[in-house]
């Protein structure tokens, strides 16, 4: 053993430090003494027996350790912070093997992303936390419920006026808070809908409750009964030789195919769910889950496929609650974008779903006016829903655009628009049918829509009505009937489609929505006109186009009809008419004609092995001549409106909290009346 000082006097190169205790110090002779003072003394000894080298040391590793220390301790900082403050499940070390499960679960389950269906929409903000009850949105004033099978037939004869009953529905509001579909989704009477903005919401997200309704519903009467079982007709021929194809082809008992996707059913769907037929709408939901696939190689109408595809899906979402219809029509419109990459940004009339690639007609570059205007409640709806500006900046381009377009006749306009120009095309020719119908009919409907704040879509209205009033208006003789004709070049053709008679529908809503109280007298006049294409003809139903006779000669009626247009597609316009004027006045022979309209479809086109089907000849009640076709928009729009026309309950579709699409598809109004 070394001694320090012998360490001190020959100074050889060390490697180590030896500390030589005394033996009295090594055991503590003189007995054990742990005073504090003993001890510092006793350590300060020890400390000056040291040689300068070892204290050098001995300070130098104090030193080291302390730097070391401090180091460590700024660099461990972090994680430990991020770690402390990371939530629990996040904690845990899961092991990283698939399948292996922790031997002890944690206590609280990890909480669930917000919403698991919104991955292909990156652009959303981050779902945020769900609102309290009192303040919860969507799917917007559900007021539909089922109608009761249970309960007393009431016959139209015993209920009580349209006024009484819009006193009576403010009345049941201002109490109610909340109601039921049959299928669980609940609304709450005071949420309303909210517009998109420029920085768009989220997607808004149906809630379900188990509670019954709370409103008593009013029972249907009988003859929304005939109008369910003509539904069921159609629905058995649909399903027995169609099922999943576009269109029943009653007569030879096949189909038809368009789009091949399901066209019949689709537009079937939120009639089903108006009509409580839940078995039927239960089935056809399994087919849209599970067959119904849009990443095909077809050419679709954008239009067609806008109002009938795109309008059913949401409209059904909006109804049902259920979220498979919104992510579907999510899919349908993403895949008809392309239809807007023009060099006007004028959509092209179809559009490949499958391939993502659109076009024109192939003899034309022109679309029609009545398309790319008719397209604009669904695609704005979509945004509204998914918080994705696109589909709303798309076709409020198409209008703005058009509102600027010379070529307008007093608010009229041409029939056709080029994709290449932006500009109208084949000018001079103004018709409210084919072609330019819709137009008229969506510039109230967006205004409506939109809360009555788009001022340039009331503008467009406001001057269109007074244009039909100026050019195309005229009396038919004998019987003075009110028609609006056509005007080509200057010359008026006294001829009217059937397609004009969504007209005094839409001026009723407009009147009904604080537009001049004149529309409303047009409307009534219009209508007795559309009833009266039926009523004159020998089938009782109308022809596709009919020519009003301005002479009076004796023997002739006020209604022409030309071999050529003497077909009957089971079109709804007058029906939809009838519905809006019934709902607006209450004179309950809006509902009288209408079921006259319902017998003669019955004795007409209906096919008894199921179905109903177009004619050829309304004339010939011997041989209306079947054409073996049964439209999409009979279950989507026909039948529909037969039953609301037929209702006493105006909250069946409140027509304050919806505005339906020109298929007949009821989509909400964003700030209810
Ligand atoms: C439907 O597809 C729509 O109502 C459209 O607006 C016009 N044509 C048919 C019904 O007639």
């Amino acid at each position: 053993m070394y001694s320090a000082a012998a360490a001190a006097s020959s100074p050889p190169r060390r490697d180590f430090i030896s500390v030589t205790l005394s033996p009295e110090e090594a055991v503590g002779v003189g007995g054990y003494n742990n005073s504090k003072a003993w001890r510092r003394r006793s350590c300060w000894r020890k400390w000056k027996q040291l040689s300068r080298l070892q204290r050098s040391v001995i300070l130098f590793v104090f030193a080291f350790l302390a730097v070391c220390g401090v180091i460590s301790y700024t660099s461990m900082g972090e994680p430990w912070k991020s770690l402390t403050n990371k939530p629990l499940d996040e904690q845990r070390t899961e092991p990283e093997i698939p399948g292996l499960k922790l031997a002890n679960p944690a206590v609280l389950p990890a909480p669930q992303k917000a919403d698991a269906n919104r991955g292909d929409y990156p652009e959303l903000p981050p779902q945020k936390p769900p609102k309290p009850p009192h303040v919860r949105r969507g799917p917007p004033n559900l007021q539909i419920k089922p109608p009761r099978r249970d309960v007393r037939l009431k016959t139209q004869h015993d209920t009580s006026s349209v006024g009484q009953e819009l006193v009576q529905a403010d009345q049941n509001e201002k109490t109610e808070k909340s109601v039921i579909s049959w299928r669980g989704a609940v609304i709450e009477t005071d949420q309303s809908t909210e517009p998109p903005s420029s920085k768009m919401k989220e997607p808004e997200k149906p809630t379900s409750v188990e509670a019954e309704d709370q409103k008593e519903p009013v029972p249907i009467n009988d003859r929304q009964l005939a109008v369910i079982e003509a539904f069921r007709h159609a629905w058995k021929g649909y399903k027995e030789f169609s099922w999943g194809h576009d269109e029943l082809k009653p007569l030879s008992k096949s189909y038809n195919e368009w789009f091949g996707l399901g066209l019949t059913l689709i537009d079937a769907l939120d009639t089903m769910w108006i009509l409580g037929l839940k078995e039927e709408f239960e089935e056809a939901r399994k087919w849209v889950a599970n067959d119904l696939v849009f990443d095909k190689n077809v050419d679709v109408n954008l239009f067609e496929s806008t109002i009938r595809i795109l309008g059913g899906l949401l409209s059904t979402y909006h109804l049902s609650g259920d979220n498979l219809f919104l992510e579907k029509a999510k899919d349908i419109g993403n895949r008809l974008m392309p239809a807007f990459k023009t060099p006007s940004k004028i959509p092209y009339s179809d559009v490949n779903i499958g391939r993502g690639t659109a076009h024109p007609p192939r003899w034309t570059s022109d679309s029609t006016v009545a398309e790319v205007t008719s397209i604009q409640l669904e695609f704005r709806e979509l945004s509204r829903l998914t918080g994705d500006e696109k589909f709303q900046k798309a076709v409020d381009e198409v209008m703005k655009h058009v509102h600027t377009l010379s070529g307008k006749n007093d608010g009229l306009v041409p029939m056709f628009i080029n994709t290449n120009s932006g500009q109208f095309t084949h000018l001079g020719v103004y018709t409210l049918g084919a072609r330019a119908d819709s137009y008229y009919e969506y510039l109230l409907k967006q205004w409506i829509q939109g809360g009555k704040k788009e001022n340039e879509l009331l503008e467009d209205y406001m001057r269109a009505i007074e244009g039909v009033k100026k050019h195309l208006l005229q009396r038919s003789q004998p019987k003075k009937l009110t028609f609006v004709g056509e005007l080509a070049h200057g010359h008026f053709s006294a001829k009217m489609d059937h397609l004009v008679c969504f007209l005094p529908g839409t001026l009723a809503l407009g009147a009904h929505n604080g537009l001049t109280a004149d529309h409303m007298q047009l409307a009534e006049a219009l209508i007795e006109t559309c009833y009266q294409m039926y009523a004159q003809v020998e089938t009782g139903l109308s022809p596709e186009i009919v020519h009003f006779n301005l002479h009076a000669e004796k023997g002739h009626k006020d209604v022409e009809i030309k071999p050529a247009d003497r077909h009957n597609l089971l079109r709804p316009e007058t029906v939809e008419s009838l519905f809006y004027m019934y709902r607006f006045t209450g004179d309950k022979k809006y509902q009288d004609w209408g079921w006259e309209i319902l017998q003669n479809f019955n004795k007409y086109t209906r096919v008894p092995t199921g179905g109903y089907t177009s004619i050829n000849n309304v004339q010939n009640p011997s041989n209306p001549e079947p054409r073996d076709k049964m439209e999409s928009f009979f279950l989507g729009e026909t039948l529909k409106y037969m039953f609301l026309l037929f209702s006493d309950d105006i909250d069946l579709i409140n027509l304050d909290k919806y505005v339906f699409n020109t298929e007949a598809h009821p989509l909400p109004i964003w700030v209810p009346a």
